[in-house]
């Protein structure tokens, strides 16, 4: 059977194609939309699109943005249409998935345990784990061309078990995942916005022990933290640098030249108190050129095979600085003017506004750090974090007054009252996000709240309560609240994209990556996977065994093995429709997997007790789903 190339025309292409003509000029939908904000004079008019039908998007309409989600200690990143905040997908990252088998499958678990660092991989075998199940995804950012998304890549982190994870943008599905050694609790994410995302940048938010190996618990002069640059081309470690306080959330600017991370523990507190204990804490602004020289320079320590350069407080270096700003700050944001970048208060009721225009002066000419902060507007109970319209507006969250403040930068700075108003969010809420706010590309026209409360939004489900996601259109300085959001945990990060920078695939390349290893052992096997199989391979105790699948239907019927065999299953997808997933589950095993159009999946698993056990695909395929299914015999044990 020829497969030949399967570049197949994608559900979007056609639709945009068959769809886009009749909704040209249709009032209402996401069309009326694209032409720019609504400005609040046509909403005055007796003939105006209300707000809410301005973001509805009929059954059958597409969206005009991409979300993508991160779920907090759901551990998976979530991609959303905006506006209609329908969820489309979850992609398992951190987590372990029942239905695509995420964690299950041969090709997730080497993904999942490669890039543990050996003190890692040995604690958890010593633990009968493979890696670590759960997974604290906050922050999902794609990779950035001359300060815009450019469709590559999404990038996330885990603060549980200290690891940075990387999504393909061509198939939505996760390729790298790797422990930061040094660093605890990587926090802040962002990748490089200039002149592309080289580096992903990372912040390790828990303090420890310069050599973390039992000897010290009591001494916080020996405790430091870690920023990490990683290389997104291909998600290797480039550098660390040592710093002073701990790191919480991260950003960089449009220029290449700097990165910065607030740190709410300039304190080094190991306690609540002494955290919030100093009048201030600091940004701290790292001079990559610097960094990259001083590494080329040989100015670095080798700590667990990574290179380290000494940015700490006091260093003579042009490594970093630290720019003092009121005491426990959150949210770190670069403006799309290219020049602000705004730090939330939290404890303080203000924002610090630095212009990054004048950290060459603060890094080369001594000028005082504290001198690039150019405003510091209070605009209400716990700001925490803030995007931006490309308009010169920010929107900063209030998470103590349940409101989105929306304020004037230049307003600010001029020392003028920069707020341009407020609106109640139910409630309390941590990461907002605006069109592509922390691109080149921001846009005035959907404002998302991300509450960590719903309280009484919704139905009673018992103590555990859905978080609420809201969003909103943006007329004028009116924010409209068009939908509320139940959501599960957490409503943590998202940016939204629009979805023309974004391009997956339907079908999958059949020499994808993502199963070389099953294609390099077929090929010692003499299988063809490209070629309708059933074969299988006996190797002393180790069965090998190859299905291919076409709805709806298995090639293998049935398979005989022994008790205790170690057997894996390859199957392989040869339908190339859009849509058209199989799965395969071995009843009993605890195995299952997903097999999209034209992928290869495949599942190691031990065989148990003598007997028959169905398998069957559990991706309904086809009228005959349920149909499709097969037998594994398993034998006794010759004794
Ligand atoms: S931080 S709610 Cu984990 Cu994104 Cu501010
Ligand atoms: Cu194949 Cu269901
Ligand atoms: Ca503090």
């Amino acid at each position: 059977m020829s497969l030949g190339n399967r570049t197949g025309i994608s559900r979007r292409g056609l639709l945009g194609a068959t769809a886009g003509g009749a909704l040209t000029g249709a009032i209402g939908g996401r069309v009326a939309l694209t032409g720019g904000v609504l400005g609040a004079a046509t909403l005055a008019g007796a003939s105006a699109v209300s707000a809410s039908e301005a973001a509805n998007v009929a059954p059958g309409q597409l969206d005009e943005y991409y979300g993508f989600w991160s779920s907090g200690q759901t551990g998976e990143m979530r991609i959303l249409g905006i506006p209609s905040m329908r969820e489309l997908m979850r992609v398992p990252v951190f987590n372990i998935c029942s239905a695509t088998g995420w964690g299950i499958t041969n090709e997730s678990r080497k993904i999942l345990t490669e890039g543990l660092t050996e003190k890692t991989k040995k604690y958890l075998a010593a633990n009968g784990l493979e890696f670590p199940r759960n997974g604290d995804l906050h922050h999902v950012h794609m990779s950035f061309t001359e300060g815009k998304y450019d469709g590559r890549f999404l990038f996330m982190n885990d603060k549980a078990n200290t690891r940075v994870a990387r999504v393909r943008g061509d198939v939505m599905k996760c390729d790298k995942i790797i422990e930061i050694p040094n660093a605890k609790g990587i926090h802040g994410l962002r990748p490089q916005k200039w002149p592309r995302t080289n580096y992903v940048f990372a912040n390790g938010e828990d303090e420890v022990p310069m050599v973390n190996d039992g000897q010290i618990l009591d001494d916080p002069s020996q405790y430091v933290n870690f920023y990490t640059a990683i290389n997104a081309d291909d998600m290797t470690i480039a550098w660390q640098v040592m710093v002073s306080g701990n790191l919480d959330n991260t950003d960089a600017d449009y220029e290449g030249k700097y990165a910065f991370s607030t740190s709410y523990n300039s304190e080094m507190g190991m306690n609540l108190a002494d955290m919030t204990s100093a009048e201030m804490d600091h940004v701290v602004v790292y001079n990559i050129a610097e960094i990259e020289k001083g590494i080329e320079a040989g100015d670095y320590q080798e700590l667990n095979g990574v290179k380290v350069i000494d940015g700490r407080k006091g260093s003579d270096k042009n490594y970093t600085r630290y720019v003092p700003v009121p005491n426990n700050p959150h949210g770190c944001n670069m403006a799309p003017d290219k020049v602000h970048l705004c730090i939330g208060g939290k404890l303080s009721p203000t924002v610090s506004i630095i212009d990054v225009r004048k950290l060459d002066d603060v890094f080369y000419n001594g000028a005082d750090p504290r001198s690039a902060v150019v405003a510091e507007p209070e605009l209400g109970l716990g700001p925490l974090h803030t995007c931006f319209d490309g308009q010169g507006n920010a929107y900063t969250t209030l998470f103590l007054d349940s409101q989105v403040v929306k304020w004037n930068i230049d307003k600010a700075i001029a020392g003028e009252d920069p707020i341009l108003s407020k609106t109640d969010v139910h409630y309390q809420p941590g990461h907002n996000s605006t069109a592509e706010g922390e691109t080149l590309d921001a846009a005035a026209k959907y404002y998302i709240s991300m509450n960590k409360f719903s309280k009484d939004r919704f139905l009673n489900v018992g103590p555990l309560k859905p978080e609420n996601e809201q969003l909103f259109v943006i007329e004028g300085d009116k924010l409209t609240l068009v939908h509320d959001g139940p959501t599960f945990a957490e409503p943590h990060d998202s940016i939204l994209v629009h979805a023309s920078k974004v391009n997956p695939v339907s079908v999958w390349n059949r020499q994808d990556p993502m199963w070389a290893d099953a294609r390099k052992q077929a090929e010692a096997d003499g299988v063809d996977l490209d070629d309708w199989q059933d074969t299988v391979i006996r190797d002393g105790d180790k069965v090998r065994v190859y299905i291919s699948s076409q709805a709806p239907e298995f090639a293998l019927q049935s398979f005989t093995v022994k008790e205790g065999d170690e057997v894996t299953v390859y199957v392989t997808n040869l339908d190339d429709i859009d849509d058209l997933t199989h799965g395969f589950t071995m009843g009993n095993h605890g195995v299952a997997m997903e097999v999209g159009p034209q992928a290869t999946s495949s599942v190691t698993f031990i065989a148990g007790q003598p007997g028959v056990y169905w398998y069957y695909c559990q991706w309904f395929c086809h009228a005959l789903h349920m149909e499709m299914r097969g037998r594994m015999f398993v034998e006794p044990k010759a004794s």
